[in-house]
């Protein structure tokens, strides 16, 4: 073979691997919905930041409104050129075009800490990306190496003529298989590449119109939250869990990115008036703020699928009540852009005092895409699955004897009320801690029902009642905390938690299908 030919085949193996890079890396953005991690976009974005302003001002004044196009079509040559040293180094002298290519990545996971609002889970776009580039490169690099030795003029056969047939025949072997592994991967990686940068981009169009989104301020504010409601106790959950860290849970593999101009919420089945309301229509009625803790069903003993913050929203019982609900309706459907349902009970919806809202608003910004952005329902004292349907879209009057909500036939109770439940935040299970006085303090939930009161055992001693911060109402979470005298040994503590009226938590262990899982959170602590 022409050492040349092999050489520009060579290259072509690092402009597939860079291919596969950005594809694979692109797609974990989307399935992520943080187009911000998506390298292209970061190192983009980390040039323009880095390059000097005279040449930006000569960019500019060169290409005028086009610099964009002209810095990605500058950037785009440079990749080319790297993708192709890229493939040459791997195929002469392995494996330096693995490690340029993980330099790359390296430099691509510089640039994409460096954008606003980045986390460390924002690095594995970048390093998938890499992994899968790099194992291409070297599938291939491989694959063109079968072919030029198969390729290669062999010395003298021994045998005249049947030597060189089985030679040619090899070559076009090897051959073929390069070829379908270039083309095949490359085919695979611009279909995955594209689809994913579209969306990637709908989700940045979407964060822009978020972030550029102002809330009403509440006709109905929530009233301000009491000193007394906060202890000041290092590792307890703070009483409104951050946006960032409030937990998340959903059927969607795909988080729903939804353009505010195209939503509409109908209400729709045994109504008098079907209605259709716009998300401008939406957020001109008057909105109600409310503290409430979310949880769901699946959230074990101690676990943490639980998180408390101050929604801003419409009551839905306004919205029933204008639409007019039939006799006989006992159940409202919310269903999801998604095709996620939950199935709620009428009544509920419409209680006079109970908040449940077509939620806008989550700790004062708009609601987080991956929350439900943006339009969910709230509805206080409900496990999330009969009722917290984020990217909400339908709400369909029915009973519960004609439908089901998305988790009723997979083993779960069409009703969801929260069962009573505490947490021992502190000291961890686990943990050392030195003997003397130490604050056993954590959370306890009984959602429109308020906590009386939290008690702790250590060991097999008493039960002994916990001192508790004051309640922001019967909807949320009540911080608690116990000073403990802890001497020297290894320790059990426990905590349960009575819940209005007289609804105190029962020992006996039951898992969390299909009602919410029972039991009190226990922990060990080693006091030295
Ligand atoms: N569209 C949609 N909404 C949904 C779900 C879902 O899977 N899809 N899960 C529900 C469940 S089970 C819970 S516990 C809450 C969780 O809300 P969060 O992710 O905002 O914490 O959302 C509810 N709303
Ligand atoms: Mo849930």
């Amino acid at each position: 073979m022409d050492p040349r030919r092999i050489t520009l085949w060579a290259a072509i193996t690092g402009v597939l691997a860079a291919v596969v890079t950005l594809a694979i890396a692109e797609a974990f953005a989307a399935f992520m919905a943080t187009p911000g991690s998506s390298p292209l976009f970061a190192v983009g974005a980390a040039v323009v930041d880095l390059v000097p302003t005279w040449l930006k001002d000569l960019v500019i004044s060169l290409f005028g409104t086009g610099d964009k196009v002209a810095l990605f079509v500058v950037l785009g040559i440079l990749v080319l050129i790297l993708a192709m040293v890229v493939g040459v180094l791997q195929f002469r002298r392995p494996p330096w075009g693995s490690v340029l290519l993980a330099a790359v990545g390296v430099v691509s996971v510089l640039a994409v800490a460096t954008r606003a609002g980045s986390s460390a889970l924002w690095a594995l776009p970048s390093l998938a990306g890499v992994f899968g580039g790099i194992m291409v490169l070297r599938a291939t690099s491989n694959k063109l190496h079968d072919w030029v030795h198969a390729s290669a003029p062999t010395p003298a056969p021994i045998t005249p003529g049947l030597s060189s047939t089985r030679n040619a025949a090899r070559a076009s072997v090897t051959r073929r298989r390069f070829f379908i592994l270039l083309g095949g991967t490359a085919a695979g990686a611009v279909v995955i590449g594209l689809g994913a940068r579209a969306l990637n981009a709908g989700t940045a169009a979407v964060n822009t119109v978020r972030q550029a989104l102002v809330l009403p301020a509440p006709a109905i504010a929530a009233p301000a939250i009491a000193a007394g409601a906060s202890l000041d106790i290092p590792g307890i959950s703070p009483l409104i869990s951050s946006n960032d860290g409030f937990y998340r849970i959903d059927t969607a593999l795909q988080v729903p990115v939804i353009d505010v101009a195209s939503w509409k919420l109908k209400i729709t089945g045994m109504v008098d008036n079907e209605i259709e309301i716009g998300f401008d229509e939406l957020l001109e009625l008057p909105m109600t703020e409310h503290v409430v803790t979310l949880m769901c069903v699946s959230n074990e003993v101690g676990g943490d699928l639980v998180g408390n913050a101050t929604w801003l929203g419409y009551p839905i019982r306004e919205l029933l009540k204008r639409a007019g609900p039939k006799a006989g309706a006992d159940m409202v459907l919310s269903t999801s852009i998604d095709g996620f349902t939950a199935g709620t009970p009428l009544d509920v919806l419409l209680e006079e005092d109970r908040q449940s809202l077509l939620a806008v608003g989550m700790n004062g910004e708009p609601l987080p895409i991956e929350h439900g952005f943006p339009v969910r329902m709230v509805v206080p004292g409900l496990y999330g699955y009969v009722s917290a349907t984020k990217w909400v879209v339908e709400l369909r009057v029915t009973t519960f004897a004609a439908d089901m909500g998305y988790w009723t036939p997979r083993g779960w109770d069409a009703l969801g009320p929260v069962k009573t439940a505490s947490r021992i935040d502190v000291p961890s299970s686990g943990s050392s801690t030195p003997a003397g006085t130490v604050a056993i303090a954590g959370v306890a939930w009984a959602q429109h029902r308020g906590v009386e009161g939290v008690e702790v055992r250590i060991d097999d001693g008493d039960w002994q009642p916990a001192t508790m911060a004051e309640a922001i109402s019967i909807d949320t979470w009540r911080q608690w905390y116990l000073e403990w005298d802890a001497t020297a040994g290894n320790h059990t503590v426990a905590v349960r938690a009575t819940g209005a009226p007289s609804d105190t938590q029962r020992e006996n262990r039951i898992p969390v299908a299909p009602n919410g899982s029972e039991g009190f959170h226990t922990i060990t602590v080693n006091v030295t």
